[in-house]
């Protein structure tokens, strides 16, 4: 056995289930390794498509996702969605053929490149050491929420292995998901996991939590990415503290059925949520940030009002919108601890406010004017039409753009597990990658991926990955033939849009080139050729473009240029 194979072995042995990558000479035996061992490998076509795939697979699985990467430009491709998995905290391992000798025409600083991107950078650095650094890497993973790069030295990876490989995977709480740094927000890159893996809940401070939640007259909990795993510890804190409930983005969907769910906090908040989060005179945050988008800049959270944060990493306390008072220890273990101590209230709760929540809540029950015509489909009945088309039992993902907010707001999800955003880096071109990777955690869902035009021609080297996986998906592009978000923040100003708007592209031929069955829509009445596809036999994934009304920007788009 050489030790590129005994790497793989051991990542196989401490049980990672699916790798994704693109195999280059530097990968090839330490990726059978992996294939040989039982792991299932997904083949991309792009690395930086591999990268999301890992990530969003991880993120939706509950486990670490692998990528294996060629030596040099495999990495460098892959580098934005590694950076988007290291702001997200997700349980990443990286396998990289490494060219250590600096007149390789692969050679370039790999650690270097790593930890510049929030990576931890970890090298194989002989023989001795290939199973003890493959378990150490899925180790820190796994238990410190990190992206891991395990630079694979090309001699070493091809000189015998002595030993044996005999792994005990490392005795680990499972793979919790970080706090919610969501887009835009670096994570903190120092570990973060002080309380976090011990669950050490500090006493005092959940003390002080109690008899806060129970004065309240108007709590509201707003439970993001570290929160993700604690509905029903959640949900039973919030039923005695009479609080409303809501998410960030990432956390979307995770008290769907309630029927005091608010649905996301900020930017895509309905304004009924936005009033009721507004009027709150306590903002517990689970697991979240505040940072700007859950908060549009602060603006949700009323100056009165007292902020709790409860989350593994205390250096969130003071981040974004600052808390009044922090809790630190796992979501799940503080909620469930505080409801033996807060006796039973109503709180925010009352008939009046569950009505409003029935009628108002959802966003497709805010009237609008429907601004389709000449060829052209406005996005919000074009989102409403696909919710109401598609099966419910979905994993939406969306890529970044103008376009964003409407299949986040108007299209339903059934619980957290079915929505997967990858914004922490705001990169364009993550969606179609981002699905597959969902879709190949959750099988048992139909994934959608919502894509701009830019988005999508840039992602597209995955849409034979699509068809060669026999994935039933259903990618919808908001097609405007431009990059719209910068149209639409730079238009108003006069400056020339040459550079940011396009021609035509015939997607949907693009599409069908590649195997999909495709669907124009260029108004409402063309969605019936989305529902045929739905009516089976759902032998082909299908691509909906839709050619989008782009008269104005979106209106969360506006709060976001703040950001800028
Ligand atoms: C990798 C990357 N390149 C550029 C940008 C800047 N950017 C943000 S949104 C956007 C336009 C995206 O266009 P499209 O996917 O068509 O969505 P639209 O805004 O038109 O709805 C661009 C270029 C980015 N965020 N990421
Ligand atoms: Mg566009």
């Amino acid at each position: 056995m050489i030790v590129a194979e005994a790497v793989g072995r051991a990542l196989a042995a401490c049980g990672v289930g699916t790798a994704f990558g693109v195999v280059g000479s530097g990968n090839f035996h330490v990726t059978n390794a992996l294939v040989a061992g039982g792991v299932r490998f997904v083949a991309a076509r792009h690395e930086g498509g591999a990268a999301t795939m890992a990530d969003a697979y991880a993120r939706m699985s509950g486990r670490a996702g692998v990528v294996s990467v060629h030596q040099g430009p495999g990495l460098t491709n892959a580098l934005t969605g590694l950076t988007e998995a290291a702001k997200s905290r997700t349980p990443l391992i990286v396998l990289a053929g490494e060219a250590t000798e600096v007149q390789s025409n692969f050679h370039i600083d790999q650690a270097a490149l790593a930890t510049a991107v929030g990576a931890v950078a970890m090298r194989v650095a002989s023989p001795r050491e290939a199973v003890s650094r493959a378990v150490e890497a899925y180790r820190v993973a796994v238990e410190e929420r990190r992206t891991v790069l395990l630079n694979l030295p090309l001699d070493v990876q091809a000189a015998p292995f002595e030993g044996t490989v005999d792994v005990t995977p490392p005795a680990l709480a499972s793979a919790v998901p970080a706090a919610d740094s969501s887009a835009g927000a670096s994570a903190s890159a120092s570990g973060g996991a002080s309380a976090g893996a011990s669950g050490g809940i500090s006493a005092g401070a959940a003390a002080e939590l109690a008899r806060v939640l129970g004065a309240a007259e108007r709590p509201v909990f707003i439970a993001g990415r570290g929160a993700r795993h604690a509905r029903r510890e959640l949900e039973e804190l919030a039923d005695l503290a009479g609080a409303l409930l809501a998410t960030s983005a990432v956390a979307k969907g995770l008290f769907r059925g309630s029927p005091w769910d608010l649905d996301v906090s900020g930017g895509f908040a309905t304004p009924l949520a936005a009033e009721l989060i507004r009027g709150a005179d306590l903002v517990v945050a689970w697991g979240c940030a505040l940072n700007m988008w859950t908060t549009r800049h602060g603006t949700l959270v009323s100056p009165g009002a007292k902020v709790v944060k409860v989350d593994l990493d205390p250096a969130a306390f003071k981040t974004h919108v600052p808390a009044d008072l922090g809790v630190a220890g796992d979501v799940a273990r503080v909620a469930e601890a505080l409801a033996a101590q807060v006796a039973s209230r109503p709180g925010y709760r009352s008939p009046e406010i569950a009505a409003r929540v029935r009628a108002e809540g959802r966003w497709r029950d805010v009237p609008y004017e429907d601004e389709s015509g000449g060829g052209r489909i406005d996005p919000r009945t074009l989102s409403i039409g696909l919710d109401d088309l598609l099966p419910r039992e979905r994993i939406v993902a969306i890529d970044s753009g103008n376009f964003m907010g409407y299949p986040s707001m108007f299209m339903d999800v059934p619980d957290e597990g079915g929505f997967c955003f990858t914004q922490a880096f705001q990169s364009i071109g993550l969606g179609l990658a981002t699905a597959i990777g969902a879709a190949v955690a959750r099988p048992d869902r139909l994934p959608v991926a919502a894509l701009g035009d830019g988005g999508a021609l840039m992602g597209s080297a995955e849409l034979e990955t699509v068809v060669r996986l026999g994935l039933p998906m259903v990618i919808v592009v908001y097609d405007d033939e431009a990059y719209g978000a910068e149209v639409h923040h730079f238009g108003p100003h006069g400056h020339p849009l040459g550079t940011v708007t396009f021609p035509a592209a015939d997607l949907a031929a693009i599409a069908r080139g590649h195997g999909f069955a495709a669907v124009t829509v260029g108004g409402p009445g063309d969605l019936a050729g989305v529902a045929e596809w739905v009516a089976g036999p759902r032998d082909r994934p299908l691509l909906v473009h839709a050619k989008v009304t782009a008269e104005h920007g979106s209106w969360w788009l506006e709060e976001a240029f703040k950001g800028h």
